[in-house]
């Protein structure tokens, strides 16, 4: 099924961590992906919206957990980009625990895209990403991001290499490029979103509101 309307996407709130997040009802589609891998610049291309979530030239500047909406009950979820060089060791072991927890026990949580530059794609922080998910039985779409910064033959060479390896993971793993630039990928990343949110309907019971 198609016809989410992706367009009208907005934002609802954001949360200091992810103990903070609104009740863990309807469903959820998270963005991850290391700083500076072009994910506010997806979400914003994804909804035609040109500030929806800020981008910023800056790595690392989004700390918060910004929870957009789709429909009642329908929501994005762009979670803080990770391995920014200059965060502290300790504060960077914190939040990936917080971020393998939310994973293991948000149920909420349908689906994981992965945003990774093409140029750097699975990276070990990446890799565990999608490691976690799966050990999770959260389907992960990998986005290789920036597609634009390379040839077409270099490109496809970049795809291929990464579908073979996300074969490891033995699980629910796609991999698209994907430009914010060119517009690439954009259909791809529709169609999973789609697909994701019409496989979990929300009951009336479940979306209520108190
Ligand atoms: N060439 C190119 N640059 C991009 C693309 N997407 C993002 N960028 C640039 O990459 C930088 C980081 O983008 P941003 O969306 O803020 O990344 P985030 O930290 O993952 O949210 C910015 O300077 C963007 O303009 C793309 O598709 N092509
Ligand atoms: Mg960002």
């Amino acid at each position: 099924m198609s016809g989410w309307n992706y367009h009208v996407t907005h934002f609802v709130t954001s949360a200091p961590d992810i103990r903070h997040l609104p009740v863990d009802s309807g469903v959820e589609v998270a963005f991850a992906g290391r700083s500076n891998a072009g994910k506010s610049s997806a979400l914003n291309t994804l909804t035609n919206q040109k500030s929806l979530a800020r981008t910023s030239k800056t790595p690392g500047r989004t700390q918060l957990i910004n929870l957009f909406e789709v429909a009642d009950g329908y929501r994005l979820v762009d979670l803080p980009g990770y391995g920014y060089a200059e965060v502290p060791e300790e504060m960077k072991l914190k939040w990936q625990r917080a971020l393998a927890e939310y994973l293991q026990k948000r149920d909420s949580l349908k689906g994981l895209v992965i945003l990774m530059d093409i140029r750097h794609p699975m990276k070990d922080l990446d890799q565990q990403m999608v490691q976690w998910a799966v050990n999770s039985h959260i389907p992960v779409l990998v986005l290789l991001t920036k597609a634009d910064k390379l040839a077409s033959g270099a490109r496809k060479k970049q795809l291929n290499l990464v579908r073979e390896h996300s074969q490891s993971f033995e699980g629910d793993v796609q991999v698209e490029m994907f430009s914010s630039l060119k517009k690439i990928g954009v259909d791809k990343l529709k169609n999973k979103l789609d697909e994701w949110f019409s496989t979990y309907s929300i009951s009336a019971g479940d979306n209520a509101e108190v």
